[in-house]
């Protein structure tokens, strides 16, 4: 493959709701481009873009892959995206490095949540964007009914240039409505041919026109003048202005066309050539925090600016190793240069440069500002990771990543597999980094987090699969905890007397609430006359120790009590620490059983995020997880924010559920906040299920 300059690049990333036809989008530009031979189908598990045996096997893509298409001397990198929920990092990461994006919408099901998350998406990093409404051929498709969705969900910047026309109800072409080009449909219904505009769509097409040709005049002055003066604009000038149009967001261009027949495509890729702006107008510069010297500077996506480039997705296998997949963001990559990662502060040595299609890498001389390559086998660096030459080191700011908030416990089938588990999750975390493993001191859980399920579906594929490693996902144990409301006071006593001399220990303790949640136990001595010798507090104190590591109703550890050691008696033989550690095991275990014991369990800080129409179903669903709402506020994008402390046993599985009473449209965060006492109907449930 040829070098590109940055005038050359277009980097567009497909966006859209899972199965809307994006990766079948790109394998039809592919093969319409000449890239391929064969026009794969993602039902075949034989498309560039779905490589994955994961994708393969389950006939939907899961990580985002790049498909660099060369068409009429540009080079577009389209960027396909997974389009399920769980995988909205993917999503993010690659949007952040795209000049422009292009929404995939079924004609079919119209706008749904994917569509709408794909905004967000845009938005959110002010990308430039389109829309293809996609399966055309299908009988149910309705074009006009899914144009009014789109405009009423993301206004009227939605403008149709290219649209279908009907006969007998049945789709029979399309019509450029820029060019005032029809294209007719064969009798094979996957040709098109060019024919006459018919007669009754003529009125609609130079409506629409009118339209188009008015927000491309408003987006560039002399073109203003020129349409005030009555003149007609060029089909040039009116590409200039929509490009100019597109960067201001004033205009989302609507395309249209049958992705799985390759209908719409060649048009589809001529105005991505047409109305996206070089990738060097798109993103002329890219600000940067100057390592040197700490400030924010400018570097341009530019040949000849120094070399900087921002990793966004990692590849890493058992047997190819790993492989970073970054955009040049300015100056230029060389063969056998060293450069560096300040995030790992490393050096790091190029020895082969690659572009990649889906699977395929192919080796470049150099990579032009703008473009996305690949490097393989660098040491030390990850996703979001700057590489930048040593000499003027900069880094580009991380975008945050969704949080993972669903965890399991991952354990192994066989037994010692742990090691092996805990490395190559380190692997598996490097191609996602979404994902967030922990291991739980006390419950001894090895805790993986991520979006959702699928997501942890994937991982424990990935560790059979490509790590040979088989594991079960289990709930998370919830680390409850015990305590004490009354004070007690009780006798220890510990009597042995086998054979020669015998173990003697007796201990009078005071148990009670010490009001410090924060510590296990706090442990004092009011011991008159020396009834217990000196020598043996430090063994009391080992034994109470041990005890509070096991509390009396479950088995969890116990905290917030005050014990105190008032008296006591010895004997001069026999007595010995050993013996003080188990009288006080015996007056812990008789006097917390007497103090009123009860059991704590973790509450969490939620923070729920939904449209408003999900408030009431969210609020009673909180209710019914033994929640309290402490407050509610509207935030961007027209939804709600509520705030609740809720237990954290009743949100273990919250993701799952809050994306079924949502489809998909709310999220949520938690920390913990502190433990309470859990009502006596949840305490019973604990003990029993810890007896079992
Ligand atoms: N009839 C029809 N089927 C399509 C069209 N585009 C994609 N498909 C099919 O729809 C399914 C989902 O497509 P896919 O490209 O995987 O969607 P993605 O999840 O957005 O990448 C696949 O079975 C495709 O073959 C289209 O224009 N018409
Ligand atoms: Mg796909």
């Amino acid at each position: 493959m040829k070098s590109y300059t940055s005038k050359e690049i277009r980097n567009v990333v497909l966006l859209g709701h899972s199965g809307s036809g994006k990766t079948t989008i790109t394998e039809s530009c592919l093969f319409k481009s000449g890239a391929t031979k064969r026009f794969g189908k993602v039902d075949d598990g034989n498309t560039v873009s779905d490589y994955d045996p994961e994708e393969i096997k389950r006939h939907v893509s899961i990580n985002s892959s790049i498909l660099p298409v060369e068409w009429k001397d540009v080079k577009i990198n389209f960027i396909d995206t997974p389009g399920y929920f769980d995988f909205v990092g993917e999503e993010m990461l690659s949007t952040y490095v795209a000049d422009a994006a292009v929404i995939v919408v079924s004609g079919k099901a119209g706008v749904e949540v994917g569509t709408e998350k794909a905004w967000d998406c845009v938005e959110k990093f002010g990308t430039p964007r389109m829309f293809f409404m996609n399966f055309m051929d299908d009988e149910n498709a309705d074009y006009e009914r899914v144009l009014s969705e789109l405009r009423d969900h993301f206004g009227k910047s939605v403008a149709p240039v290219q649209i279908p026309f009907y006969e007998n109800e049945k789709i029979r072409g399309f019509i450029d409505v820029i060019t005032r080009e029809a294209k007719y449909l064969d009798s094979t219904k996957t040709k098109l041919e060019p024919g006459p505009i018919p007669e009754f769509m003529t009125v609609e097409v130079e409506h629409l026109r009118k339209m188009i040709v008015e927000v491309a005049a408003e987006s560039i002055d002399e073109l203003l003048d020129k349409y005030f003066a009555d003149e007609e604009l060029t089909i040039e000038e009116i590409y200039r202005g929509l490009e100019v149009g597109l960067l201001n967001k004033t205009i989302a261009p609507l395309f249209t066309g049958a992705a799985s027949q390759g209908l719409g495509i060649m048009l589809f890729m001529n105005s991505v050539k047409n109305f996206i702006a070089p990738s060097v107008v798109c993103r002329p510069e890219f600000e940067c925090t100057d390592l040197t010297t700490g400030e924010e500077i400018i570097r341009k996506n530019d040949e000849t600016d120094h070399f900087a480039a921002y990793v966004f997705k990692t590849i890493s296998d058992p047997y190819i190793g790993r492989l970073n997949i970054f955009r040049v963001l300015s100056g230029e990559l060389t063969k056998d240069k060293v450069i560096y990662n300040p995030e790992k502060d490393t050096q790091e040595k190029v020895a082969h440069i690659y572009v990649i299609r889906g699977k395929e890498q192919i080796e470049v001389d150099k990579l032009c500002a703008g473009d996305i390559g690949a490097l393989a086998k660098l040491q030390n660096t990850g996703t979001q990771d700057t590489l930048c030459s040593s000499v003027n080191p900069v880094q580009l700011s991380k975008i945050e990543l969704p949080e993972a908030v669903y965890s399991r416990a991952i354990v192994p089938k066989a037994k010692g597999d742990d090691d092996k588990i805990a490395a190559a999750l380190v692997k598996i975390r490097e191609e996602d980094p979404t994902i967030r493993v922990e291991v739980n001191k006390e419950t001894k859980q090895t805790l993986i987090y991520g979006v959702g399920d699928q997501q942890l579906d994937i991982v424990v594929n990935k560790l059979k699969n490509k790590y040979k490693i088989d594991v079960d996902l289990i709930d998370v144990i919830i680390p409850y905890r015990e305590t004490i409301k009354a004070k007690v006071k009780v006798q220890g006593k510990y009597k042995k007397q086998s054979g020669g001399h015998g173990q003697f220990g007796d201990v009078w303790m005071e148990f009670e609430p010490s009001g410090d949640m924060s510590k296990q136990y706090i442990f004092e001595e009011k011991i008159f006359g020396g009834s217990v010798p000196k020598q043996y507090f430090p063994a009391v104190e080992k034994g109470l120790q041990e005890c509070v590591a096991n509390g009396v109703l479950a088995g969890y550890p116990v905290v917030g009590l005050k014990a105190t050691l008032v008296d006591g008696s010895y004997h001069p033989v026999d007595s010995s620490e050993m013996a003080f550690k188990m009288a006080t095991s015996v007056a812990f275990k008789d006097g917390v059983s007497k103090a009123k014991p009860t059991i704590l369990e973790p509450i969490a800080h939620v923070e729920v995020i939904v449209p408003e129409r999900f408030m009431g179903d969210i609020m009673g669903d909180i209710n019914k997880r033994r929640g309290r709402i402490l407050s509610m506020d509207s935030v961007d994008g027209g939804k709600k924010s509520i705030v609740a402390e809720i237990p954290m046993a009743e949100i273990a599985k919250y993701s799952i559920d809050l994306r079924s009473m949502t489809q998909g449209r709310g999220s949520y965060t938690y920390n913990f906040e502190r433990y309470e006492e859990a009502p006596a109907d949840v305490q019973q449930k604990v003990i029993a299920a810890r007896a079992k």
